[in-house]
């Protein structure tokens, strides 16, 4: 026992009791603890029983992540859970909050397993590019079977209690307070006279578990976890289960576990883990700050994206009222909503009631001074700097004083938007990605004047919403579209000019892990965005950025992507699969010509690297310039609204781990051979002749 781990005695039940804030995370002193806790119990003759539980907000929420950096220290886990299974009296363990990973594999080295109904519990270690390595694959297969146990950690999903409770890993669930729920449940064990059972002891069920299910469990993992070997890992500790000794299962689950917590793809996905619980970090903001009451929303604009930010809103318990012109453009817009909300009915994924309540939360309206008492106004009206100034002129003077005003512009300027209200310090960019109900993603814009208040207010509202809240600065685009545009797209379209094809380059991002290339990309976002952002901003003009020429000029033919049956591709009525199209062909060699480019041949390798090294040169700069605040905070935004591929950590780790030097070279010979707009950032260039990361900068 220590500070962390403590034993108390009742009648003659003990209770080990770990209270290690935030979260309970299972590092060396929670183990040395638990294990000098349980010896101690087993030895008293007065205890009768022994309850597992934890002080605070959750059960364990995991083993400590910060400590698989190094080597796990002694005493291990198996060594410390084993000891727990051991005990000669029967061992409860009572969870509350998020019981996950090993907090979890502790629960499956306990006897029996009570949880508060509103607990959940999960074991999210592929997530993390490892596997559940503190006996989970060994015990869970034997607690509910070997099939189940692979879906359950495949699938990486949280559950919450009562259907942990069907699926045989609790014994109960406890409909109110959980200690007292606890002790009647022993209760009734001892007078049963029931013992310890231990799950070790338990035989494999079997069933299910053959090649055909292994097959399409494979097939499942590698589509939705793409690029990753965790669950394949996964799946050979679960295949030891099956067919070894639960001892020679645990000793091989170790060698794996190792394995898995150093390598690549784990330390990228560790990166994510962390730079995410970062992202909330702001210079300025505490816990001190000041925050504004958020009751109620309005959305200005009923299109798809009002729509799908409304209902975040009304998922999260707010009411939305949505304000468009006409109540015609209002009820096709609030109907899109229903239907959303209709197929995840339909999917299994939403229960009728819970439908209901939330369309009541949310309303239309075609009068503004319907919006005078709203607290947050979200502005999601057409891309346009001249009328999102005239709205926000107009509702400045409806919303009362207090209100906050947010545009979801993704790329204008909003220290201008800002400039036309008389509360230049109440206004904020909130740009959600699209589909809104459905993309993670929220770039918090902070504009020249925003008061910290405000930012900290649109910060815990993104938590209260279910969002990953990025801050980012003032600038085109921002940070995401910004470093698409200026980096990454910008080279995929000059590639074109220069002698690539759509497919090649498509297929090259695809295969280094993102969900679809960029000019895939393109036609499913719709062409006419950036083709209306290149004309209002004046990007084309003059050649002066000849490489976006052929996507100006699939815009100018009105080929705007999936939704008009072409774009860079063509597309069959009916379907999203892109199919070549011998037009943009035509295109490209007849803007290549007339810009007196030499089409040759490019090879992959030349794809991957242009498309990534100007997209990592264009996050230095935004670094620099102070848009992003960490490196961790650009990896987060290419993560969850790009799918930049997670095992790989996120452009800016990706980059430290190929090594500054390397990639500036790069960009020197790039613009050796291609023209200044190859220049490398100034921090690239710093960090590189230092021999430093991006990461030393962030500490720095
Ligand atoms: C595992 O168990 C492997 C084993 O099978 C095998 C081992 C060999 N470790 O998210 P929050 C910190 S893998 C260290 O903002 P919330 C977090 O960094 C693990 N630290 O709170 C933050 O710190 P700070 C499997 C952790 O209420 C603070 O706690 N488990 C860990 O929004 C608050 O976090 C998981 O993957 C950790 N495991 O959400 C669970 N967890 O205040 C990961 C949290 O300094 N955790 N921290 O910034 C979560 O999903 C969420 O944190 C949780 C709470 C839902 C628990």
């Amino acid at each position: 026992m220590n500070d962390i781990v403590t034993v108390e005695v009742t009648d003659d039940i003990a209770l080990v009791i770990i209270s290690n804030p935030p979260v309970n995370a299972i590092n060396q002193k929670v183990r040395s603890g638990l294990m000098t806790a349980f010896q101690t119990v087993d030895q008293d003759n007065n205890v009768r029983a022994v309850v597992l539980k934890c002080a605070g907000r959750t059960f364990m929420a995991g083993a400590d992540i910060k400590e698989f950096d190094e080597p796990i220290a002694e005493p291990g886990y198996h060594e410390v859970f084993r000891v727990i299974e051991s005990c000669s009296k029967p061992v409860i363990a009572a969870m509350h909050g998020t019981a996950l990973g090993a907090g979890l594999e502790a629960a499956l080295a306990c006897h029996y397993r009570c949880a508060v109904e509103n607990a959940r519990m999960g074991l999210p270690e592929v997530s993390l590019g490892i596997i559940p390595g503190a006996g989970g694959s060994q015990r869970l297969p034997r607690l509910i079977g070997a099939k189940e146990a692979l879906e359950f950690i495949l699938g990486g999903v949280t559950v919450s209690a009562t259907e942990a409770y069907k699926i045989g890993i609790l014994d109960r669930v406890i409909k109110e307070d959980l200690m007292e729920g606890t002790l009647e449940y022993i209760g009734s064990l001892l007078a049963d006279g029931v013992g310890p059972r231990k799950v070790s002891e338990m035989l494999v069920d079997k069933s299910g578990y053959g090649e055909e299910f292994l097959v399409d469990a494979r097939k499942l993992s590698a589509r939705r976890l793409r690029g990753q070997n965790a669950p394949n890992l996964v799946i050979e500790a679960i295949n030891n289960a099956v067919n070894l000794p639960f001892e020679e299962g645990i000793r091989k689950e170790k060698i794996i576990g190792d394995k898995a917590l150093v390598s690549k793809e784990a330390k990228a996905l560790r990166n994510i883990f962390f730079s995410e619980r970062e992202i909330g970090k702001i210079p300025g903001i505490s816990s001190d700050t000041k925050r504004m009451q958020i009751n109620n929303v309005a959305i200005l604009g009923s299109g798809t994206m009002g729509g799908g930010i409304a209902m975040n809103f009304a998922n999260a318990g707010i009411p939305a009222v949505i304000l468009d012109v006409s109540e015609a453009v209002l009820q096709r817009g609030i109907a899109v909503v229903r239907e959303n909300y209709e197929n995840t009915v339909k999917r299994g994924r939403l229960s009728k009631s819970d439908m209901v309540d939330r369309m009541e939360l949310i309303s239309g309206t075609t009068d503004y001074n319907a919006i005078a008492e709203s607290d947050l106004v979200i502005e999601a009206v057409f891309e346009d700097i001249d009328l999102k100034k005239k709205v926000f002129k107009k509702i400045d003077g409806i919303c009362k004083p207090e209100a906050i005003i947010a545009t979801n512009t993704s790329t204008l300027n909003i220290n201008q938007i800002a400039a036309v209200t008389k509360r230049p310090e109440k206004i904020i960019g909130l740009h959600f990605f699209s589909p809104a109900n459905v993309m993670k993603l929220l770039e918090i814009v902070r504009a020249e004047k925003t008061s910290p208040e405000v930012l900290a207010t649109a910060i815990d509202t993104a938590k209260r919403i279910k969002k990953i809240g990025v801050v980012a600065g003032v600038c085109f685009g921002f940070i995401g579209n910004r470093m698409m545009a200026e980096g990454f797209h910008r080279e995929a379209d000059q590639m074109l000019l220069e002698g690539a094809s759509p497919q090649q380059i498509d297929q090259v991002m695809y295969g280094f892990g993102f969900p679809m290339g960029p000019f895939a990309m393109h036609d499913m976002a719709g062409v006419d965005i950036m083709h209306s952002i290149l004309k209002t901003t004046g990007k084309k003009e003059n050649n002066r950025e000849p490489y976006f020429n052929v996507l100006y000029q699939v815009g100018e033919l009105g080929r705007f992507g999936q939704k008009t049956g072409s774009g860079f591709y063509r597309y069959d009525e009916g379907s999203r699969r892109p199919l070549h199209d011998p037009v943009t062909d035509a295109l490209i060699l007849q803007e290549a010509e007339r810009l007196g480019i030499k089409r040759t041949t490019i090879e992959n390798s030349e794809i991957e690297q242009r498309c990534m090294y100007s997209l990592i040169n264009e996050g230095a700069k935004i670094l620099e310039e102070g848009i992003a605040y960490r490196p961790g905070d650009i990896d987060v935004i290419w993560s969850y609204g790009y799918g930049f591929p997670r095992f790989r950590g996120g452009p800016m780790y990706m980059a430290d781990q190929i090594g500054l030097e390397t990639i500036y070279e790069a960009v020197m010979s790039y613009r050796d051979k291609f023209g200044d707009y190859w220049t490398p950032a100034p921090l690239l260039e710093t960090l590189a002749r230092d021999k430093k990361t991006f990461a030393d900068w962030n500490i720095a």
